[in-house]
């Protein structure tokens, strides 16, 4: 029996890997990993458990090594661990929304990892799809001459309803402080991808209640 109520916001996990199924991982056998820049690595080579995914990019012009379709007005949230193996001049892998044209749609930002060797680090981030008639792919590209290790991949989708979209602006410049009629003077929102979790109960909160401090004259 559970005692807690139903968890209702939209959320689906798209990936969640470990890759300790190596070949048989889900995001191989899922078809998000291009495995011509991709490989399973284990023991000493791994970042969590026995076994991690090796990206590499030698000398190859198509750099995508994850791509996968994206649903307009949904937010999507990703987490992994890593260690970069061999850095060049830039970073060595970037995340973003891409349009057909494989172009960050306006003020959605590319997102990368820090340029460190040798270190085990965790990231987490996220993007909101713009809710225009365009179609859109989440993507991870390599950089050429690059290699990083990831583990603890994990992808969520949370397509905002009507109990939580005021926790979810459109795409804005972050200087404009007022954009975001929910939050308005906050550069990153309590429901920034980058802290967001998707389990959150946040998610199942209507305004008024997360808000219960604002009485009815607004102040
Ligand atoms: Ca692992």
């Amino acid at each position: 029996m559970c005692a807690f109520a139903a968890y209702a916001a939209n959320v689906t996990k798209i990936i969640e890997d470990d890759f300790e199924n190596g070949k048989e991982s889900p995001s191989i056998l899922g078809g998000f990993i291009n495995t011509e820049m991709a490989e399973i690595v284990s023991g000493d080579k791994s970042v969590g458990g026995d076994k991690a995914l090796r990206l590499f990019c030698e000398g190859k012009k198509l750099n995508n090594v994850v791509k996968f379709p994206v649903k307009n007005g949904a937010v999507y949230i990703y987490k992994f661990d890593y260690r970069v193996e061999k850095l060049t001049e830039r970073n060595p892998i970037s995340l973003m929304l891409a349009d057909e044209r494989g172009a960050p749609p306006k003020y959605s930002g590319v997102k990368t990892v820090a340029r460190v060797k040798n270190l085990k680090l965790s990231t987490r981030d996220g993007f909101k799809v713009p809710k225009d008639e365009k179609k859109y792919t989440f993507r991870i590209n390599m950089t050429q001459g690059s290699e990083i290790v990831i583990d603890n991949l994990k992808i969520y989708e949370i397509i905002p309803d009507e109990t939580n979209s005021y926790l979810f602006s459109e795409n804005h410049d972050r200087y404009d402080l007022f954009f975001d009629k929910s939050f308005p003077g906050m550069y990153e929102s309590p429901s920034s991808c980058s802290f967001l979790d998707p389990y959150s109960p946040v998610l199942d909160m209507p305004r008024e209640k997360f808000f219960s401090f604002i009485d009815k004259w607004g102040q």
